[in-house]
């Protein structure tokens, strides 16, 4: 049964008439909000940092407020250009040129901000990392990328298989390091004797910025290229949908190693001009409430997975601490269950709004305005500018209330623009001009859309993407494991788990050790989030005729439900 609507509440909203913005929408009124629109010259990094920083209004208003458990500090817009500036010096002495990939695998610091910028402003491609990425994670995305220089730490240096990745010529490192190599650039000594001057590479608005590796059902993770052009949609959905203004501390819990950490933990709020709160390290109930009561932090823009870990910490932890300064709050990456907006407005007094997007799609697509009604389960409607559809296997649009492909109208500014290295992948996102999510879905006849569930056998597990394929490929590296399948299972607090179905090479007996051996290997080699929190030993896995494994029937058995078509099972 579906819940009662929550209303959407008085107050002075960016974006006020849904309707009437749709209706007379038009790009190009956004653009003319850009310097670029006048002077020609582009650089999303100008657009983000920069603009504010010649602006004396705000040179010295605080952009970055950075906390971690062993570190605080702060930097201004114009301090965030000065740092900037001397880290593109840094990367242009090393002749880093425009279009090249620069990635980076490190944790949230104000270097990695720096660092993010400087690649930018030479006009390089950032590609960032999670700094839980083991080594084949790091090695894949290196090598497919042909990323020629990465800025990392020493810590995490040995994580990088540098003799396998032969287009890798130099590495930055953050920190002290004892080790000489040629290849290495100590980044404090660079930067301290690296101009703050730096006259910045003007682009194209179709050229490459950012490319992100994500997860699909089969092969090797993908990278997502974005070009300069999304910042257009990073500022509009920063304005209309964070709602942000002048004078908010915004906080996104996302790291930039996901499209989330990028597009809404970077360029929507310094394009908007508002103070930024990162916070590196691990998080529980307290630390997320600390961190908002002792920033007064006015926007917060989480996930479900955070936010099912604040329902279950329970009202007391909340009350706890002082979060009135809050005024809105926002999810993404799973299903945000109807019962965590209930709950959101009992412990907060506030209505948590859900929006949906991909990283393919570079920034919000449907979402819950704050001047909308909220109809709990429902992912809301298509931003202005915006067409959203369910469609038939055939590209043909279907009436409300049915079920189909979720999909998108080609042409929003922040679309990918290719899927680096693989146009026969990019090609097959698309049918008659429609770019298809794969999420299945419905809309109900006033036009909210309401999220089925995948319709490819790509994992969600607490938000993050997770290929099936990827796991599987590691697990029969291990010398136990014979043959693999891997499966997203059903759980309360996490959306889905890992569940992987193994056999085991002869001369090998299941065992609680072995089992847990099986998971270390693949925490170690690959990374945590991918490691399977259940493993189980089966005599075959089920595969079809021309050996793929039916992941399908695997659910169905795990869920026990019935089996459906097995007609293209192997013998
Ligand atoms: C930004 C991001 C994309 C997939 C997407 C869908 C799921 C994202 C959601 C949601 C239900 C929402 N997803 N937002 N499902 N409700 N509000 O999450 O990018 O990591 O590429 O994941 O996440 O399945 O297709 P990404």
């Amino acid at each position: 049964m579906d819940m009662q609507p929550i209303a959407a509440r008085e107050g002075n909203h960016n974006l006020k008439d849904y309707e009437k913005a749709r209706q007379s929408f038009d790009w190009e009124d956004v653009k003319k909000e850009f310097s670029w629109y006048e002077t020609g010259k582009v650089n999303a990094a100008y657009e983000t940092i920069d603009r504010h920083a010649e602006n004396p209004a705000k040179k010295d208003q605080t952009a970055l407020i950075y906390s971690s458990p062993d570190r605080e500090e702060t930097l201004t817009f114009h301090e965030l250009k000065t740092m900037s500036n001397q880290f593109a010096n840094v990367l242009k002495k090393h002749h880093v040129q425009k279009g090249d990939r620069v990635f980076l695998f490190m944790p949230r610091s104000p270097e990695f901000y720096a660092s993010f910028f400087g690649i930018l402003k030479v006009g390089a491609i950032a590609g960032p990392l999670f700094e839980a990425f083991m080594e084949q994670a790091v090695r894949d995305r290196l090598d497919d990328s042909g990323a020629s220089m990465l800025i990392t730490t020493p810590e995490l240096l040995e994580r990088v298989p540098q003799e396998e990745l032969p287009e890798l010529k130099k590495i930055v490192l953050v920190g002290y390091n004892e080790e000489s190599d040629e290849k290495y650039i100590d980044y404090f000594h660079e930067m301290e004797q690296a101009s703050e001057e730096f006259e910045i590479e003007w682009v194209d608005l179709e050229d490459g910025m950012l490319l992100h590796y994500t997860s699909g059902s089969t092969g090797k993770p993908k990278g997502v290229y974005h070009v300069h052009n999304a910042m257009i949609q990073h500022y509009a959905t920063g304005n209309w949908v964070l709602d942000l203004k002048q004078d908010d501390i915004y906080w996104c819990t996302a790291d930039p190693g996901w499209v989330t950490g990028t597009s809404y933990g970077i360029f929507a709020p310094w394009l908007n001009g508002v103070t930024n709160v990162i916070r590196g390290g691990r998080f529980t109930a307290d630390s997320w409430y600390e961190t908002i009561a002792k920033n007064n932090v006015t926007v917060w823009y989480t996930a479900p997975t955070a936010l099912r870990k604040l329902v279950s910490a329970g009202e007391q932890t909340a009350k706890k601490y002082d979060l009135s300064s809050l005024r809105h709050v926002l999810s993404v990456g799973e299903p945000l269950n109807p019962e965590v907006i209930t709950w959101g407005v009992k412990a907060f007094d506030l209505r948590i709004h859900d929006t949906w997007w991909m990283t393919e799609t570079g920034a919000m697509l449907i979402v819950n305005l704050p001047d909308m009604d909220i109809r709990p389960g429902s992912m809301g409607k298509p931003i202005p500018g915006v067409e959203a559809a369910i469609i038939d296997n055939e590209g043909n649009e279907l009436p409300p209330n049915q079920m189909g492909n979720l999909a998108i109208k080609q042409g929003w500014p922040s679309m990918m623009r290719a899927i680096w290295k693989n146009p026969g992948k990019y090609e097959s996102y698309f049918i008659n001009g429609w770019y298809v999510s794969g999420d299945s879905a419905y809309k109900d006849e006033d036009g909210y859309f309401w999220f089925q569930g995948r319709l490819d056998d790509v994992i969600n597990t607490s938000g993050e993407r997770v290929g099936p394929f990827e796991v599987e490929s590691k697990l029969i590296e291990h010398p136990a494991v014979s043959e693999a399948g891997v499966i997203g299972k059903p759980d309360p607090e996490r959306g889905e788990i890992i569940k992987a179905f193994i056999t085991l090479n002869e001369g090998y007996e299941a065992s609680d050790e072995l089992v847990e051996d099986i998971r270390k290997f693949v925490k170690t080699g690959l990374s945590a989030h991918a490691a399977p929190r259940e493993i189980e030993v089966k005599d075959t896995i089920p595969k079809t005729r021309s050996g793929k494994i039916m992941r399908r029937l695997l659910k169905s058995w795990e869920l026990g439900l019935p089996t459906g078509d097995t007609s293209t099972l192997e013998e």
